[in-house]
């Protein structure tokens, strides 16, 4: 047995090392901490996102005014992050940014590869929306995410308001009620695992453009008819006449109507009714002044649908089926021209 005595020189050696590890050790626990607070105070700092704007009117130099040839209104049915799509489906219709209004019928983002590159294009093009059901769902997992309130996505009245360029100003509302189908997992119907990656390339400029996409947006009389025409991306209930009352949880999801008596919604396709046949034949029934023509999004089971007073353009892009737009012309004085042009996907 024997034993091996230290020299004082690897004694000191050791010291150093151990000292020298030590610090190390701490130095990596500091700069841990460190990133966990600037983690947790930057979440801080973003601002609330503002609550769902019900009914927003296209403001009267975005909407076709009869007086002015050549403007047009662009809608466009359901993107889902096809950017080269869009962009191709804007040389179709000759997009001109100086006389055309682009108006998005929701569903822009998600499943697709580009879903930032759309909001960009529509942030550059000064497009109106409305909310889709996957934009609804990405508020909800973007404020999960920074840790900000659950947005207030379904008030249960708020006043008309005026958008500019993308934004709503003027929205007065009362106090606000929560998701009426109970969420799952403190989400309304997201698919969390599937949208994080996209919630993290958001920018607040993002996100804040699509919390400006009111349920419902009033186009105005763009027709030769001269009937009201309104945007939304699910659909509206036939027998509630005010804007302001339709639910706004059917607005942005509504695909059927059901029995007995077929007014209450379902985002089921074939639950009951399509809503859209319903709408069709009651606006006859109604006053010229109380008719709407609605144009819609979000039911790509049914495909592109061409009724009288309901234009369904969710034609599945994302699934190699076209993407569609309806353009609206003024030609001269008080005509209109409207047209239906698509790409394949
Ligand atoms: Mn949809």
């Amino acid at each position: 047995m024997s034993i091996e005595l230290q020299s004082p020189e690897s004694h000191k050696r050791r010291k150093v090392a151990f000292c020298f590890i030590a610090g190390l050790v701490s130095f990596f626990s500091l700069t841990v901490c460190l990133f966990h607070a600037i983690d947790v105070y930057s979440h801080e700092r973003v601002p609330q996102l503002r609550p769902l704007s019900r009914v927003a009117n296209l403001p009267h130099n975005s909407t076709l005014d009869p007086s002015h040839t050549d403007q047009r209104l662009i809608i466009v049915g359901d993107v889902h992050g096809m950017y080269n799509e869009l962009l191709r489906l804007m040389d179709e219709v000759k997009y001109n940014k100086e006389l055309d209004t682009i108006v998005f019928l929701g569903d822009m983002i998600t499943k697709g590869y580009d879903s930032v590159g759309i909001v960009d294009f529509a942030i550059e093009n000064n497009a109106f929306c409305v909310r889709g059901n996957h934009e609804d769902e990405i508020m909800s997992i973007y404020a999960s995410y920074h840790n900000l309130d659950m947005p207030k996505t379904y008030p249960p009245f708020a006043s008309a308001s005026r958008m500019t360029a993308g934004t709503p100003v003027s929205v007065s509302m009362e106090p606000t009620e929560g998701p009426r189908v109970p969420p799952k997992n403190g989400l309304p119907n997201g698919n969390y695992d599937r949208d994080l990656p996209l919630v993290k390339q958001l920018e607040r400029r993002h996100i804040d453009y699509l919390a400006s996409c009111p349920a419902i947006l009033d186009l105005g009389k763009i027709s030769k008819r001269g009937i009201e025409a309104v945007a939304v991306h699910g659909g509206l209930l036939w027998d509630e006449l005010d804007l302001e009352k339709q639910d706004v949880y059917d607005v942005i999801r509504l695909r059927s109507i059901v029995p007995p008596d077929y007014s209450s919604g379902s985002e089921i396709p074939d639950d009951g009714i399509p809503w859209f046949g319903k709408w069709n034949d009651e606006q006859m029934k109604r006053k010229k002044e109380n008719r709407f023509e609605v144009f819609y999004g979000h039911d790509a089971s049914k495909g592109l649908q061409m009724h009288r007073y309901c234009k369904g353009l969710d034609t599945r892009c994302q699934r190699g089926g076209k993407l569609s737009a309806y353009v609206v012309t003024v030609t001269h004085a008080a005509h209109y021209h409207e047209e239906l042009i698509q790409i394949d996907c």
